[in-house]
């Protein structure tokens, strides 16, 4: 009866760690699978700024309200911290040690994108001008947060 019940405690422990194993694999795919969304809608703005595609501020008023959308979500999809999960990811610890400076970042992804959205009623100039804002905002997170 020991040896069995033993058995028992030992598969309920390997469920229970790939259970968790499970979970945090999905968190990171969600937040993963956030971050490709929003660089699908951001995608086709740098292509205008680089001139490759038409200027088009109807598409970028409309992606960078995607992306206003989008980007509030960042901080709850990162509300788990998988730091010490052994899974790859390139989400640094610091993430969860200065949780509140990570969300503050994505507050101003928000707020830039918002102001994006506005700049497209002033021409193309005000408008890349807070293209590129938005786009620093991207890099001085990712350059805080992100491994290389
Ligand atoms: C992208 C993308 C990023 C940002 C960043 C902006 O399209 O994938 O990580 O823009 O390069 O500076």
């Amino acid at each position: 009866m020991i040896r069995i019940a033993t058995i028992f405690a030992l598969l309920l422990g390997l469920c229970s760690t790939s259970w968790a194993d499970e979970r945090t694999q999905k968190a990171i795919d969600a937040r993963q699978g956030l971050l490709k969304v929003v660089a699908q809608y951001f995608g086709p703005i740098v292509g205008m700024a680089r001139g490759q595609i038409p200027y088009d501020p109807a598409l970028i008023e409309k992606n960078a309200g995607k992306v206003a959308q989008l980007a509030p979500m960042i901080p709850d999809l990162f509300a788990m911290d998988t730091s010490a999960s052994g899974l790859t990811s390139d989400a640094k610890a610091g993430i969860w040690a200065d949780y509140a400076d990570f969300s503050a970042k994505a507050a101003t992804t928000t707020e830039r994108a918002n102001a994006l959205v506005a700049a497209t009623a002033e021409g193309q100039g005000a408008t890349m001008k807070a293209f590129g804002a938005l786009g620093a905002s991207c890099k001085n997170c990712h350059e805080s947060y992100r491994q290389k």
